[in-house]
């Protein structure tokens, strides 16, 4: 078989859990020095280590052929790649939030209001599909505190236990969406990588049925 690429997010949330899919599924990391790159012995397989956001890009153009992401990037991202088994790791939703002292009146709160995300796509698709009109602030970290100083009225973000928005003087108002960790593939694999992928995704469910 000619090599395999798998694309992981290096040093994240992921990481840990899809290196552990990975060994469950009787692939051994070799983590040598190199921490763009791990073989697997014995094998065609090559794991890259990336930034979770670079993770569908890659996969679509065919620098890796398989990629685990979460569905929140897959969203934002809009690559054309096809996701091929939800892993059931990285659990998060997507909500909006606001001040806590804030009286909440349901989503048309949100007209004319200044809203801070990193997820400036999928906000855009979820304020139009609820005919609202808002400004979003595109910023890359701490979104939480952007209300706190004054640049937002409201965020958009990633919530798993809801402890950084309290922290922060937040509550939650809306649930956009839920997410979780995918495998991915490119669209056009070759024959022996599509019967990789059909043997991968086997083992992958007897892994989740074992635990289960
Ligand atoms: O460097 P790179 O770009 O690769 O990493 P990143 O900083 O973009 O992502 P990372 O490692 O933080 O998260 C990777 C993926 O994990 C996300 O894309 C989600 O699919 C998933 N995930 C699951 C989460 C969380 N849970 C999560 N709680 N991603 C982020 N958070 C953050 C959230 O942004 C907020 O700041 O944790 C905070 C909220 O957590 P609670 O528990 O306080 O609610
Ligand atoms: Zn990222």
């Amino acid at each position: 078989m000619e090599t395999l690429k798998i694309a992981i997010q290096k040093g994240g949330r992921l990481s840990d859990k899809s290196i552990e899919v990975l060994k469950d599924c009787g692939f051994e990391l070799n983590l040598g020095h190199n921490k763009l790159k791990a073989n697997v012995p014995n094998s065609n397989v090559e794991i890259l280590f990336l930034r979770d956001d670079d993770i569908p890009k890659y996969v679509e153009n065919g620098v890796a052929q398989l990629g685990i992401v979460g569905e929140n990037v897959l969203l934002e991202e809009k690559r054309d790649i096809n996701t091929v088994a939800k892993l059931g790791f990285g659990k998060c939703r997507m909500s909006l939030a606001i001040p806590r002292g804030e009286n909440y009146t349901g989503i048309s709160y949100f007209s004319g209001k200044r809203i801070a995300t990193s997820y400036g796509e999928i906000l855009k698709t979820y304020l139009s599909q609820q005919g609202i009109e808002a400004s979003i602030h595109d910023i890359s970290g701490s979104v939480e505190i952007a209300p706190g100083i004054g640049l937002a009225d409201g965020i958009m973000d990633i919530v798993s236990t809801g402890s950084t928005l309290a922290m922060n003087g937040l509550k939650e108002v809306e649930t956009i969406l839920k997410s979780e960790a995918v495998l991915v593939a490119n669209k056009s694999l070759s024959n022996e990588h599509n019967e990789f992928l059909e043997q991968l995704l086997f083992r992958i469910k007897a892994v989740k049925e074992g635990k289960n």
